[in-house]
């Protein structure tokens, strides 16, 4: 197995191996590298749907995403489908997956099945490297902060996703809910402080007022966004990206209207956050 940095702060590639037929040493090599690097990237697997699965399963527990609908064939598959008529895209905006949630979810395990000709990239970004590089002042005032992570104002009766025309393939809008957690987590594989906050879930400080909440989170949004925190994966017929929730953020490119776009994803369950 071979892992080469993707990009100066910010994921890793990996080659020489195939996830479907990966043996015990090439697994627990992986788990060392994804620990490292947050997000790794794959070429050219051969990678069907029941292969994915079968990794998942070998790699964690799956979670299964409450808004998204599962392929006819694995419930435990998630579709992120755009049509070619379709507008609006699933993910469009900087998020961790399930941070709502009360126990996060660890990981995303996406698979490209149908791509644009052009365009498509999903960008990631490196929470811990941003963390790191936060100015021992800003490092202070989040210090014992908590923040409120909510899907209401996405998925909700009122959300931004509902007004779109992908409304239509998304279920669970009665389900929405949200959690607070430490806005610095110390991740639980690497011992890493990690910024846990993210411009889709995140809606405020515990006990803060919205305003005061909205320009710090702003600030830190700002910070993390930074080309050496940040990277964009092409995806190319048999790629694969399997990324951590806990420690990276990604958003999905719509640049590639009139075009179809189909991917499938597994959703590892995660432990309990730990405050930094
Ligand atoms: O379609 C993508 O590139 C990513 C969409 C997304 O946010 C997800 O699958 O969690
Ligand atoms: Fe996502």
């Amino acid at each position: 197995m071979i892992v080469t940095p993707y990009s100066a702060g910010c994921g890793a590639l990996v080659s020489g191996i195939q996830l479907a037929t990966l043996s015990d040493n090439e697994l627990t090599e992986l788990r060392a590298a994804f620990a490292e690097h947050g997000v790794l990237f794959f070429r050219d697997q051969d990678f069907p749907p029941a292969q994915h699965l079968e990794f998942a399963e070998r790699f964690g527990s799956i979670v299964v995403n409450k808004f998204f609908k599962a392929t006819s064939e694995f419930p435990k598959i998630a579709e992120v489908r755009k049509e070619k008529t379709q507008q609006t895209n699933i993910g469009g905006g900087w998020h961790s997956d399930h941070s709502y949630d009360d126990i996060p979810a660890m990981g995303s395990i996406l698979v490209a099945r149908t791509l644009p000709a052009t365009g498509g990239d999903t960008q990631f970004a490196n929470l811990a490297a941003a963390y790191d590089a936060l100015s021992p002042l800003l490092k202070k005032r989040i210090a014992n902060l908590r923040a409120v992570h909510s899907n209401e104002h996405i998925y909700g009766e009122n959300g931004v996703y509902r007004h779109t025309d992908l409304a239509e393939q998304l279920g669970g809008m009665d389900r929405v809910g949200d959690a607070t957690h430490p806005v610095v987590i110390t991740h639980p594989e690497s011992g890493r402080k990690v910024l846990f906050v993210n411009p889709g879930h995140t809606i405020q400080f515990e006990g803060w007022e919205f305003t005061e909440s909205r320009t710090l989170l702003d600030e830190l949004y700002a910070h993390v966004n930074q080309p050496q925190f940040t990277c964009s994966f092409n995806w190319l017929p048999g790629s694969v990206t399997f990324w951590d929730n806990r420690c990276t953020w990604h958003q999905a490119k719509n640049d590639y209207q009139g075009q179809a776009r189909l991917m499938h994803r597994i959703t590892l369950a995660g432990s309990a956050l730990t405050a930094g």
